[in-house]
């Protein structure tokens, strides 16, 4: 009986959420180098307790961490003895969460959308939610859209894109995708967004028209679903795939430091209990081969756009090195003319340029890949915000960030009809 008990128990704390009540965001400025080691070596001293949520760069950009409530003071002791300067940006992490569940809770009262039309784009849904207004839309809009299912997560569950086209065969295409990092949720609940007006906007908006007359629009929404479906189930903060890695305790991989460009360079860590865990070997996260065997496989993508959050900016190749690409004044040049038109919507400030430059190194990562395969439009974006809330953006601000992202894309989008 008392087996039974403390079995009943166990289990019960291995499905419970994880809580981060009294946790803190913290945003540090360094102001030298040396300052600057002595932040990534937060790291190693608090053994991989802290959640890098902006990592390390240079003097001139703060690095954001969740700090757990048992070690702040640590830190903050740590940090104070060494004279580096930071702010609390997130008091409390857990009272964020509770106000997000709740909105979340209220929504599903409110009862599962019938259709497309009354899905409720301001707000975050659950796995199975987005996976079933893939399938509404699809429906809604057959001479458009369809549904590819191209790989399996490592849980089984399908990979799925949808396919916006107008006829041809193989023409020249798009590909959008969002949620690689499963717990940037305005990521995924762009995707959404942006997958309704592409439906909605064809044959009524000139741009979207004249692009999709000529091209194919891909778009994987959920692209790392295992990682998605934690976040709703057991922990918001999953960042990673769910595959277990062999001889450790430590799960999953950073699919964007997994892919074979520059992989295992700085910027990635061989340990499996970080963050940027860069996995075994190159490609060795089925959501990435599946990415990896399908544009190579399409053999006609022209244009490939990864969408992560947050930071607000829009970014090219290279994040492993700092060798210029080479169509980097092309690719610059219409970085500018995208932000430009993202900022005319609201006045959100964007920063642009390659990610060595404008974010950090980062090796193994899509769009390195994306363009050394030959796709000159390789572009990613952070999306909001810039760190008030971090990856826990209010869902208020689902249909304005998808909105300005949006003016950016067809920006981005015509480039790439008018010139390939
Ligand atoms: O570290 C990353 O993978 C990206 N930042 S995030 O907070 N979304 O994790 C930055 C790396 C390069 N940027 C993109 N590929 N968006
Ligand atoms: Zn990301």
């Amino acid at each position: 009986m008392r087996s039974l008990l403390l079995l009943t128990v166990l289990v019960c704390a291995a499905l419970a959420k994880e809580t981060f009540h009294g946790h803190q965001v913290l945003r540090i400025q360094a102001k030298d180098k040396t300052q600057l080691a002595l932040i990534k070596e937060l790291e190693q001293v608090f053994e991989n307790q802290l959640d890098f949520w902006r990592d390390v760069t240079d003097v001139s950009s703060p690095v954001d961490i969740r700090v757990p409530a048992e070690t702040l003071d640590q830190v903050k002791e740590y940090l104070d003895s060494w004279e580096i300067s930071f702010e609390t940006m997130i008091e409390d992490l857990q009272a964020i969460l509770d106000e997000e569940q709740k909105e979340m809770e209220s929504a599903a009262r409110a009862g599962a959308a019938k259709n497309t039309d009354s899905f409720d784009y301001a707000r975050y849904h659950t796995l199975d939610e987005l996976y079933s207004f893939q399938d509404m839309l699809v429906s809604e809009y057959p001479n458009l859209v369809s549904k590819l299912v191209i790989g399996q997560s490592y849980e089984g569950r399908p990979l799925s894109v949808l396919k916006f086209s107008t006829g041809g065969t193989n023409r020249p295409a798009i590909w959008i995708d969002t949620g690689i990092h499963s717990r940037e949720w305005v990521t995924q609940a762009s995707g959404t967004w942006f997958a309704k007006k592409i439906a909605q906007d064809y044959g009524k908006e000139t741009v979207l028209t004249s692009i999709l007359d000529k091209m194919d629009i891909f778009l994987e929404i959920v692209t790392n679903p295992d990682g998605y479906q934690f976040t709703h189930s057991n922990n918001r903060m999953w960042r990673k795939t769910r595959k277990p890695n062999p001889g450790s305790s430590c799960v999953g991989v950073d699919p964007n430091r997994n892919w074979d460009a520059g992989f295992g360079g700085p910027g990635s860590s061989s340990s499996p209990c970080t963050e940027t865990y860069r996995g075994p070997s190159p490609h060795s996260e089925s959501e990435v081969k599946a990415i990896v065997d399908f544009v190579l496989q399409h053999g006609n993508i022209k244009e490939f756009v990864s969408i992560h959050a947050y930071s607000q900016m829009l970014m090219y190749p290279y994040g492993y090195t700092a060798t210029p690409v080479k169509d980097q004044a092309e690719l610059h040049a219409l970085a500018e003319k995208a932000v430009n038109a993202l900022t005319a919507v609201y006045g959100t400030r964007y920063k642009y340029g390659s990610i060595i430059n404008v974010i950090y190194q980062a090796s193994g990562g899509t769009i390195d890949w994306t363009y050394n395969v030959g796709i000159k439009y390789s572009y990613t974006f952070e999306l909001r915000d810039t760190g008030r809330y971090g990856f826990l953006l209010p869902a208020t601000q689902i249909i304005p960030t998808a909105a300005e992202t949006w003016e950016a894309m067809l920006v981005l989008m015509s480039h790439a009809k008018n010139n390939s």
